[in-house]
This record gives C-alpha cells, structure tokens and sequence, in this order.
C-alpha cells in the first residue's frame, strides 16, 4: 500500500497571493507555492494534495476528511488562525499531526494576530520565512513521517 499523502490547506484570501501585498506575503502567487511543494514533497518520496478555500465550513471538512486520507497536515489558516474555535476544534479532533503555517511571522504584526486558537493543537509552527515556510514545513512533515514509519516506533 503506498503511503498516504500530505495534505496543505490554505485559508481565506490566499489565492490572493502574488496580486497585492508584495511587502508582506511575497510575490510567489500560490501556484508558484503549490509547484515548489510539490517538487518538495516528491524529493522526499511524498504525494501531496494541496487546496485552498475562502470559506470555513469547507476548511472544517477538509481537515476531517485528512484523518482517514492524509498522513499529516500542512494548515496555513489564514485569518481563521485568530478567530475560529470551529477550526481549532476539527484540528483537535483529527488523530494526525497538524503543522501550522504562515508566509508572514503574526507575532511580529498587529496584536489582533498574536493569538492562534490552532497553535496549542498544533504538532508545531512555522512562520515568518515567506513562501519558504511551506518548504520547512514539508521537511518537517517528511522527518516525523520517516520517525513514525520506523520499526519498534
Ligand atoms: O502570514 C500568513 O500566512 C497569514 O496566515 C496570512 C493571512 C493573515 O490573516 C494571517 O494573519 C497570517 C492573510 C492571507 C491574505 O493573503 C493576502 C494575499 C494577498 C493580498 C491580500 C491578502
């Protein structure tokens, strides 16, 4: 049986990106992410399926259907990261890790987003190194896959 893929989820507004706000997201649009994910992943011997909505409910599913579908989640929540309990809860309840990512670094940013309802259920955070983040996060993501396929773990 081949191994199961790493999800990415992605939030509201970032397929916006490369359009407006160069100065804090970068000009990578999320294509450009995806394909670099992509590339990543697959040096590292994973699949990836890699989405993106506008819209909470649909995040919610998404994060249900990783516990039967994905090995581990990569979670850019967007704005979602400082509001929603809903999210926090689907992460909470979903027996794979969950990776919490972010373009920009939101301890550094406006107070309103210094708190993350996701980070305490998160497996880890990632965040400040622009479309780069998402290149750590797939190298995490392949350390503790490979750490948890290994014999006696
Ligand atoms: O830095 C991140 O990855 C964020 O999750 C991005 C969110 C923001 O609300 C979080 O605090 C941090 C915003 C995504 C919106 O992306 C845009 C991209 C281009 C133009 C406008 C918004």
């Amino acid at each position: 049986m081949s191994p199961k893929p790493i999800h990415v989820l992605n939030g509201p507004n970032l397929n916006l990106l490369g359009v407006r706000e160069p100065e804090v997201y970068g000009r990578d649009t999320l294509a450009d992410i995806e394909a670099a994910c992509r590339a990543r992943a697959s040096a590292h011997g994973r699949d990836l399926v890699f989405r993106q909505s506008n819209h909470e409910g649909e995040l919610i599913d998404w994060l249900h259907e990783a516990r039967e579908n994905a090995a581990l989640v990569l979670f850019n929540p967007g704005a979602y990261t400082h509001t929603s309990v809903a999210l926090r809860d689907a992460v909470a309840a979903i027996a794979i890790p969950v990776i919490e990512i972010h373009l920009s670094n939101p301890a550094a940013r406006e107070a309103f987003r210094h708190v993350s309802h996701v980070a305490p259920v998160a497996k880890g955070v990632i965040a400040g190194f622009g479309a780069h983040s998402y290149i750590l996060a797939i190298d995490a993501a392949a350390v503790l896959l490979t750490a948890a396929e290994r014999p006696g773990s």
